[in-house]
This record gives structure tokens, C-alpha cells and sequence, in this order.
């Protein structure tokens, strides 16, 4: 009979369930939290072209914020077998269902419906990002099953890794990048909180890939199935840059972008980076490391984490325009 067994947490399985449970407890956040109303008339400012790639690039972070929280990390959760590990994976299954909802939030406030609708319509229709999230998925799908190979869980953690460390960030590079000069501030302050979260996830999933990785009877063929479903991935990314960004003249800085954080999802599993990388726009990597950011997942809560009783709001005047610099 099956022996059912409660979590332990006076117990250490493992040198790293516990850190990662309070550094998740401390990055934790709701979206109604934060104030993306202050944007409406940064909203209004910019130019369509602009305002199109920017709700192109939140419909498709939220496709795989949903694909993550619905499937990725309770399938992961189900081959997990530290009970204290599950217990992370649950709690940042919870946050992918926060950040799912908060681009919603962003919406609500700057768009239409009938633009949302759209906007919806388009992430179901547009053929790279549902290449993005097939792919991912059947990895995902594998995971169903009661018996999987050990090569089988290498791939599927390395699928989320993917996702959580290369994938969003074509998403992400708009936002940032408009933040930077001055331009949907408050909405950058919950995807910088999204991306505070996906980093620690990252790394967390990564880690539990390379305890797994180091029990391969063939680690070889698994890491040449990762450069394979990478490179896909890659081609895939090039072309869903082109599409959302061609028209307001970004495409080259954020495949940039695009393979600088490819290399970061391979280190997080444990390998060397492939991807030659140039330059990546500043005012993108600045987005991540001042103000209210803390992309090095052991820092403490943003600065400007707002709650009803304290808000420091940005001002415009807080933020030197580059008038070089067409938005
Ligand atoms: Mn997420
Ligand atoms: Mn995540």
C-alpha cells in the first residue's frame, strides 16, 4: 500500500528548498497592487505603431504565463520528488496565475474592449507564438504520463527553463524599453515584478534539471535534444521579433536581446553560452537593475512596491527625455 507522506520542513531534504521558498515569500506581489491608470495619458502619446507592438508583446507574455501556470509547473510538480521542491513549484504556480491576470490589468486600463478582444484573437491566431507554446506543451504533455524516462523529465524541466529565461523576453524588451525613457511607468513597474519572478524561477527550475542531468545513462543525446528544441525555438523567436517589432524599428535590438537571454537559460541549466552577443540596448538592461528592480533574484522587495499606504509615485520629471529617440 501506498505509504502518503506530509511535508517536512524541520527536515532538510535538500541545500536549496528552503532559500528559494523565502525568497519567492519575499518577492511576492498582487497586481491590483500597483496603479497602471497613471499611464493613460503615456497611453495616448504614443504612436500607433507603437501601441500595436506593445499589446502584441503583453498577449503573448500572458499566453505563456497561462501555459506555464496551467500546465508547466503542475506537471513538473507531479515528478518532483523532495516534498519541499513541490512546495516551491506550488507557490510559483500561484504567481504564474498572478502574472497571467496582471497584463489583464494593464489592459483593462489602456485599452478597449473591442482592442482586447483583438488582441486575444490574435495571440489564439498568430502562428509563432502558438508555435511557441505547441512546442513547449509537448514536453509538457510528456510529463502526463505516470512513465517517463529520466531523459523525458530532463526535457521537460529543460522546456520550462526555455520558457521561463529566454522565451518571455522579446515580450519583455517593449515595456522595458519604454519605461526607460519615461514612457509606461507604472505598467513597467508590474512586468519588472514579473521579471523578478521569472529569474528566480529560472534559476530554481534550472537547478532541479541539473540534479537530473547529472542521473542521465546518456547525458550526451539529452544535451544535443536541448540545442535542437533550443534552436528551434530561436528560428521561431527571430520571426515572431520581425512580426511584432518591424514597424517601430526594434527588431534588430531585440533579437540581441532575444539571444543574450538564450545564453542565460542555458546557463541556468548548467552549460556554456552559444550565442554570440554584441550589445544590448542599455536603457533595456538599465530597466532592470535600478529603481524598482531586483533581477538578481537575492535581493530584497522593489523599492517601489506599492501599497495603499505608501506610494512613491514616478513623475515625468523624473525622467530626462531623449528626444533623439522616436516613440
Ligand atoms: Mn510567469
Ligand atoms: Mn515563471
Amino acid at each position: 500500500m501506498k505509504q502518503y507522506k506530509a511535508v517536512n520542513w524541520n527536515d532538510p531534504e535538500n541545500d536549496y528548498a528552503l532559500m528559494f521558498w523565502e525568497q519567492n515569500i519575499k518577492q511576492f506581489w498582487i497586481d491590483t497592487e500597483y496603479i497602471p491608470s497613471k499611464d493613460i495619458d503615456s497611453w495616448k502619446a504614443l504612436s500607433p505603431e507603437m501601441r500595436e507592438c506593445y499589446k502584441k508583446a503583453l498577449g503573448g507574455l500572458t499566453l505563456l504565463d497561462t501555459l506555464q501556470s496551467h500546465t508547466g509547473m503542475p506537471k513538473i510538480m507531479d515528478h518532483i520528488d523532495s516534498l519541499q521542491n513541490k512546495s516551491v513549484l506550488a507557490y510559483m504556480c500561484m504567481m504564474e496565475a498572478i502574472h497571467a491576470k496582471s497584463y489583464s490589468t494593464i489592459f483593462t486600463t489602456v485599452a478597449t474592449s473591442q482592442d482586447i478582444e483583438d488582441i486575444f484573437n490574435w495571440v489564439q491566431n498568430n502562428k509563432y507564438l502558438q508555435f511557441k507554446a505547441s512546442t513547449i506543451d509537448k514536453y509538457y504533455r510528456k510529463l502526463a504520463e505516470t512513465d517517463i524516462s529520466k531523459e523525458d523529465l530532463f526535457m521537460g524541466l529543460c522546456a520550462s527553463v526555455l520558457l521561463e529565461s529566454f522565451l518571455f523576453y522579446s515580450g519583455f524588451f517593449i515595456p522595458l524599453w519604454l519605461c526607460g525613457q519615461g514612457h509606461m511607468v507604472a505598467s513597467a513597474d508590474i512586468i519588472k515584478k514579473i521579471i523578478a519572478d521569472e529569474s528566480i524561477h529560472g534559476v530554481f527550475v534550472g537547478l532541479l534539471a541539473q540534479d537530473v542531468y547529472k542521473k542521465l545513462p546518456n547525458p550526451e543525446r539529452a544535451k544535443e535534444k536541448l540545442i535542437v528544441l533550443l534552436n528551434d525555438l530561436y528560428e521561431n523567436e527571430l520571426k515572431y521579433t520581425e512580426e511584432i517589432y518591424t514597424d517601430v524599428g526594434l527588431t534588430a535590438e531585440v533579437k540581441e536581446y532575444v539571444r543574450y537571454n538564450a545564453n542565460k537559460a542555458l546557463m541556468n541549466l548548467g552549460f556554456e553560452p552559444t550565442f554570440e552577443v554584441k550589445r544590448v540596448n542599455p536603457i533595456v538592461l538599465n530597466g532592470l537593475n535600478v529603481e524598482t528592480t531586483q533581477h538578481d533574484f537575492f535581493s530584497k522587495k522593489s523599492t517601489n512596491y506599492e501599497k495603499a499606504t505608501e506610494i512613491v509615485h514616478l513623475r515625468d520629471e523624473d525622467f530626462a527625455m531623449d528626444t533623439s529617440i522616436a516613440i
